[in-house]
């Protein structure tokens, strides 16, 4: 696929992208952003004719995209797959692809670009190298890397130099990962890094960080869905990704400048994410990890499959029921008892096909923002929070299990596991990873016992 075909294709892109001026960067150019951000981008874009919305997409670590994107002119297909239906669109919002590890001097330029008005992001729980107190890992090497003055490599480095470049109009920097109040989280970690080197000026302050809640089941795609698209598009299209039909985006109303007409496209901007952040993270994230750890442990492939086992699809109707929903302030106009079995419905599609492999990766981020908070706050009321618990046995029986984890704390993980030889010394060496877990939650012998219980029935 690329421009020269698109007069052939049976679905063209709603504007001609080569009118389309860079105006957003967005960081983490994987499959979520090319099924949601930049879709929500392209409708808008189609809605209100405006064209200096093109995106210039930064890939983090490899090129792959880059050399999937740039044979096609920027143009890939979205594939969505509904219980019984698919349809398929060609997006053309992405206008430019850079690789960081490449050209780190071309992020940083496009970010102090005084067109670029927008910088999104998609860079997963551990793109932020945050500490687990939500500070920046001034440990970690590839931020001391960075600040030791090498063009910079990582988020909030390539962030913290392109605002000290920016002349222009203030920045709006936001983040659409799953995380607990992104955009202050981020701005954090922004500002910590400009302290630790030495950047300041007006940039910083006037730049917004604005919340957002992001949700669509987008799994990776595989060989047998590109051969579907080709079948579909009568072209190959190597960056096809594949989604559900489901789409929302939430989007706290603070930007600095300029910004998309996304609410044209169905976004939703409001004052407060929050009640939607907490009520995505802890149902649906939480329940996506709990199945995909049961799941996995019962020989499940995918999460359609962990959810059709009506044990586990019973398991995870009470972590909502019994421990989240107490700790939750329902958004206006959402109710939260439905709203819970519209994601275990979602989940069962059996067309998306998402592994139960790849939501259990990266558990040690994944936890404390899904199920972590949660169990604190039911232990704050005195309560025994048994299936959140569950969620996290399911997780250390599953980190022990697996011959390799994918997670960025995989060594520390295996090395705590290695000589636990019975349930409570799993639990004991897990719970004692202060990078994962809290200290009030480490010392709580209510947590301990309850994941004693699960673990020991989960290893039977
Ligand atoms: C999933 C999410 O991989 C995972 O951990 O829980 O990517 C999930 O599919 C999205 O947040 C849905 O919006």
């Amino acid at each position: 696929m690329n421009r020269l075909s698109l007069s052939n294709l049976p679905t063209k892109p709603a504007v001609d992208p080569a009118e389309l001026a860079v105006g957003i960067v967005h960081l983490g150019l994987g499959a979520f952003h090319r099924a949601h951000q930049a879709v929500f981008t392209e409708r808008a874009a189609q809605l209100t004719g405006e064209t200096r919305w093109g995106i210039s997409g930064i890939s983090q670590r490899s090129a792959t995209v880059k050399n999937q994107l740039a044979p096609q002119d920027g143009l890939y297909s979205v594939l969505t797959r509904g219980t019984d239906e698919e349809s398929i669109e060609v997006i053309g919002s992405i206008r430019e692809v850079l690789t960081a590890p490449e050209d780190p001097d071309a992020v940083v330029a496009r970010i102090a670009d005084d067109r670029t008005a927008v910088v999104t992001l998609t860079v997963t729980e551990k793109g932020y190298r945050a500490a687990s107190g939500g500070g920046l890992d001034l440990s970690d090497p590839e931020i001391q890397a960075d600040l030791a003055g090498r063009p910079p490599r990582t988020v909030v480095g390539q962030l913290a130099a392109g605002l000290a470049r920016r002349t222009g109009e203030p920045l709006t920097i936001l983040s659409c990962d799953n995380l607990v109040a992104n955009g202050p989280f981020l701005q954090r970690l922004v500002h910590e890094y400009a302290d630790a080197a030495g950047l300041h000026g007006e940039q910083f302050d006037a730049a917004a960080f604005p919340a957002s809640m992001v949700d669509r089941i987008v799994p990776a795609t595989t060989d047998a869905d590109r051969d579907e698209a080709a079948r579909l598009l009568g072209v190959r299209d190597e960056a096809v990704v594949v989604a559900e039909p489901f789409l929302q985006w939430v989007i706290e109303d603070h930007f600095a400048g300029a910004r998309p007409a996304w609410h044209t496209a169905g976004a939703v901007l409001t004052d407060d994410v929050a009640p939607w952040e907490q009520a995505k993270l802890r149902m649906l994230n939480a329940t996506h990890s709990m199945l995909a750890y049961l799941g996995a442990l019962r020989g499940y492939e995918t999460i359609a499959e962990a959810v059709r086992d009506d044990e586990l699809a019973a398991a995870a109707r009470e972590l909502i029921r019994t421990d989240v929903i107490p700790t939750l302030t329902p958004p206006d106009g959402l109710d939260l008892p439905s709203y819970g079995e519209s994601v275990l419905e979602r989940f069962a599609n059996p067309a998306l096909k998402h592994k139960t492999t790849q939501v259990a990766m990266d558990g040690s981020v994944k936890l404390p923002v899904r199920l972590l908070g949660t169990i604190q706050d039911r232990l704050d009321a005195n309560a025994e929070p048994a299936s959140a618990a569950l969620a996290v046995a399911a997780w250390m029986v599953y980190v022990a299990r697996s011959t390799t984890v994918d997670d960025p704390q995989a060594e520390r993980l295996k090395a705590a596991t290695a000589n636990a030889g019975t349930p409570t010394a799993l639990v004991d060496a897990l719970l004692a990873v202060n990078t994962v877990f809290p200290a009030d939650l480490r010392t709580s012998e209510t947590l301990r016992s309850l994941l004693v219980r699960h673990v020991t029935e989960l290893s039977g």
